[in-house]
Order: structure tokens, then C-alpha cells, then sequence
């Protein structure tokens, strides 16, 4: 079954841009969260991860940092 992924972001962040050109060149769709207007989304991060980093992809709710970590598990996960 295909996890639940939510990607943390602030949206001049260059290494969230990299995983964002990634997922839209794949088609890759999830809910973004933006911590620079969401308070919420900020103090989540901070709480489940332990630092404000982005990007943050959190699947089924643990956090996975590093934008190059990310690629490379979207790239199995979305495997075509
Ligand atoms: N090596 C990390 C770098 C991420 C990074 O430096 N993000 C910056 C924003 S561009 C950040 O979140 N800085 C705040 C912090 O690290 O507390 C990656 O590739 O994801």
C-alpha cells in the first residue's frame, strides 16, 4: 500500500525546489506543507524531526531529511 507522504517546505529553499522540479517531472503528487505560513506545520517538524530543516518528507508520519534522500526514495517508491 502506497504510504502517506507529506513534504515540508519553504518555498525559496533551493534543495525544496530540487525535490519539487523531481516530483513534478514525474508526476508526483502529495500535500505540501509550507513552514514559513504555517506555524503548525513548523512546530511539527520541529517535534516529530527534531530540527526545521526542509525539505522533510515525512512518510506515514517519520521524517526522512536531505533532498537527495528524498529523490532517491521517490525514485523507488514511483519506480515506472
Ligand atoms: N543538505 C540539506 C540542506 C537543506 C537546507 O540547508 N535547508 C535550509 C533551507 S534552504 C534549512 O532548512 N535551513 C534551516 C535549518 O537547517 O535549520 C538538503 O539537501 O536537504
Amino acid at each position: 500500500m502506497t504510504p502517506r507522504y507529506e513534504l515540508f517546505i519553504m518555498p525559496a529553499c533551493p534543495y525544496c525546489q530540487k525535490v519539487l522540479r523531481f516530483m513534478e517531472r514525474r508526476g508526483i503528487e502529495m500535500p505540501l506543507r509550507d513552514i514559513t505560513s504555517d506555524p503548525g506545520a513548523r512546530e511539527e517538524l520541529v517535534r516529530v524531526g527534531g530540527k526545521p530543516q526542509v525539505p522533510c518528507l515525512f512518510i506515514d508520519g517519520a521524517p526522512l531529511y536531505e533532498s537527495d534522500d528524498i529523490i532517491t526514495h521517490l525514485s523507488e517508491a514511483f519506480e515506472d
